[in-house]
């Protein structure tokens, strides 16, 4: 489909109201996996940016309306334009073989991608509620750290002294079936293969300076009231049913 027929076809289907879709409330803690653990595509196989579940003063007092109107209306979307882009222009070199430019657009792919994902993971991490813990997931945190207070030491730890921009990350590493502790730099840099985020807490300053400005230590404390934990334990069931 070129693009003309897409954007008549979507604008038929009323697709256009999709992408203007503002955030969306009540469908926080109800996790469906058919849904939930997919990247959101738009008609054409480009990268959407997905509404929020919820809307964006649902979170406070932990973060503010304002933060979460520019993280998720121009931050990520930045990232969305930014992997399309990138996408793009791969594509372009194949068509034309002339990988003159590979190195830059593969960095651009990485860094707008990882940002772009990790978000995607991020806003369904979070929610005015917050469930419980599944047994499977309160027994991979044991199994894997001692106990959920060491993991919550170690997390917390980590996500603090993530250098500069970047993320804390709970991971699934598949093939060790065990979690692990990650930080991210910028999007991508000092990630592990094969391990799989069902947990990230994005402490780049546009995730929290408006409200906390230097004490990134509070707001990651804070994050802990937010963290929606039927997410985070299907995230893991969905995993261990695929690989363990
Ligand atoms: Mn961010």
């Amino acid at each position: 489909m070129d693009k003309r027929t897409f954007l008549k076809t979507s604008a038929a289907l009323g697709l256009g109201s999709v992408f203007a879709a503002p955030a969306m409330a009540g469908r926080a803690g109800k996790f469906n996996a058919a849904e939930d653990l997919q990247i959101p595509l738009n008609a054409d196989g480009t990268y959407m940016l997905p509404p929020l579940d919820y809307s964006y003063d649902a979170l406070e007092p932990y973060i503010d309306r304002q933060t979460m109107e520019l993280h998720h209306s121009k931050h990520h979307n930045g990232y969305v334009n930014g992997l399309n882009k990138a996408t793009a222009m791969i594509g372009e070199a194949i068509e034309k073989n002339d990988f003159s430019l590979v190195k830059h657009w593969e960095r651009e792919l990485a860094f707008h991608g990882g940002g772009h994902l990790l978000h995607v993971i991020f806003w369904k991490n979070m929610g005015p509620v917050q469930g419980s813990r599944s047994a499977l997931l309160e027994k991979y945190i044991n199994k894997s750290f001692g106990s959920f207070d060491s993991f919550k030491r170690l997390y917390t730890a980590a996500t603090n002294a993530v250098e500069g921009s970047g993320w804390g990350i709970l991971g699934y590493q598949v093939g060790a079936d065990k979690l692990v502790v990650l930080q991210a730099e910028k999007h991508h840099n000092q990630s592990q293969w094969l391990t799989i985020p069902i947990l990230v807490c994005d402490v780049w300053e546009h995730a929290y300076y408006l409200k906390y400005q230097n004490k990134r230590g509070d707001y990651v404390n804070n994050f802990f009231h937010i963290i929606n934990w039927e997410d985070v334990s299907a995230r893991l069931e969905s995993l261990v049913e695929k690989f363990a």
